[in-house]
């Protein structure tokens, strides 16, 4: 049975991540941080208590700005797979916590790959680490972007992405580590973050849809985007470590749309014009923005015979439904006298 560890397993893609591999016999191991509430949700479907014998997953405190504690876990679980997906990675956020951001996702990279160069010399095997890239790190480059495209970082989170990328090349070239580098353009979910944008719009159609709320506040309308499925993109950061040699990846649809775009298929697909909902609010624009995004994937297709396998249509349409019944839940308890707090106006 092999052994993975998941930093940010409590995230979106840490949760597909756990199901599919829990689902080809691993036992999973996750790094979770403490928290005043719990912050399992997305995990729910699998989790079992741990008091119950037989369960393959397993949870352990931890933080990537703790880097005893990131050595602790990993020589207690003694993974044969490393998946590092913990970030702040909010862009506009990292503008705001700029420093916090660095230290999370730059030198929180480069602490777990000090913890996995130790550990990996005292295994006596190669152990494969997975570091989550982003498509956030050609930001100004012109699309389509490819693995030899250079990079152009326009927001904190961005620059720290660029940072851990090299990190991750540099300890492969000094130290023969088996380390890859999954550069993933935006995937999305019924299990996304509700800051982000596609979230923030489906949750809020949703929620007009049913009486619910009367507005919707976003940003920049006219940014374009390589929105994939979260579900396939996983699939990608496996077959990366399965691979005979350590490489880096591009995972993205190849297909782009504007947020615009995005908002008339969800529209459409809730039955609302948008238009008599939606205003701007200048608090979600980015003091720089990434105007448009685009990937071209055809080496992860090549080398790795990946392939995205939900549309952009059907992305939508799976978001819209489960955010459709959503609402009809809370319906059902404001109905019943419970006060529905609508979170998502504020932040993101
Ligand atoms: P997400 O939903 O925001 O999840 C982030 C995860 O990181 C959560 O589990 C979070 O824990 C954890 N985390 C945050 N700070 C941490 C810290 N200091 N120590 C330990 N864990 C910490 O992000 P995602 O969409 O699943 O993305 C996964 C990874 O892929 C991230 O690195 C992201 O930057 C990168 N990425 C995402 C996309 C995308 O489109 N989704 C594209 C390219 C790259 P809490 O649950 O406690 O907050
Ligand atoms: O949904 P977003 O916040 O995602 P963004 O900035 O592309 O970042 C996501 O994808 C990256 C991969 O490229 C990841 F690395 C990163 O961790 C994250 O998962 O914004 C998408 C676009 C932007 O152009 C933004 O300006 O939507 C625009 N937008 C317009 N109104 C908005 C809003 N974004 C948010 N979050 N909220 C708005 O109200």
């Amino acid at each position: 049975m092999k052994k993975a560890l998941i930093t940010g397993i409590t995230g979106q893609d840490g949760s597909f991540l756990a199901e599919f591999l829990l689902a080809r016999d691993y036992e999973v191991h996750g790094i979770v941080r403490r928290a005043s509430t719990f912050n399992t949700d997305r995990l729910d479907s699998i989790y079992a208590d741990p008091h119950e014998q037989g369960s393959s997953l397993h949870l352990h405190y931890g933080d990537v700005t703790d880097g005893a504690a990131l050595r602790h876990v990993i020589k207690k679980v003694q993974p044969d797979e490393i998946y590092n997906l913990a970030a702040q990675s909010h862009v506009r956020v990292s503008f705001d916590q700029a420093e916090y951001t660095a230290d999370v996702v730059a030198t929180g990279t480069l602490r777990l790959l000090e913890a996995l160069r130790d550990y990996a010399g005292s295994a006596g095997r190669r152990i494969r680490f997975y570091q989550a890239g982003s498509s956030e790190m050609y930001g100004a480059t012109k699309p389509p972007q490819n693995e030899t495209t250079p990079f152009y970082p326009r927001s904190p989170y961005a620059v720290s992405k660029v940072a851990a990328h090299w990190y991750a090349v540099n300890y492969r070239e000094a130290y023969k580590l088996f380390i890859c580098n999954g550069i993933l353009f935006n995937h999305e979910s019924e299990r996304r973050g509700e800051t982000f944008v596609t979230r923030k719009i489906t949750r809020a159609l949703g929620r007009i849809k049913l009486g619910l709320q009367k507005k919707l506040f976003l940003g920049n309308l006219d940014s374009r985007r390589d929105w994939g499925f979260a579900g396939d993109y996983v699939e990608a950061m496996w077959l990366m470590l399965q691979a005979p040699e350590p490489d880096d990846y591009v995972v993205s649809t190849g297909e782009s749309h504007s947020v615009r775009e995005f908002l008339n298929l969800a529209g459409e697909y809730c039955g609302l014009d948008w238009t008599q909902y939606v205003e701007t609010d200048p608090r979600y624009f980015r003091p720089t923005e990434v105007d448009y995004l685009m990937g071209d994937s055809s080496k992860a297709r090549r080398m790795l015979d990946w392939k995205p396998k939900v549309r952009f249509e059907d992305l939508v349409r799976l978001m819209v439904e489960h955010d459709i019944e959503l609402a009809q839940q809370e319906l059902t308890l404001a109905t019943a006298g419970h006060k529905v707090v609508v979170r998502g106006m504020a932040h993101g």
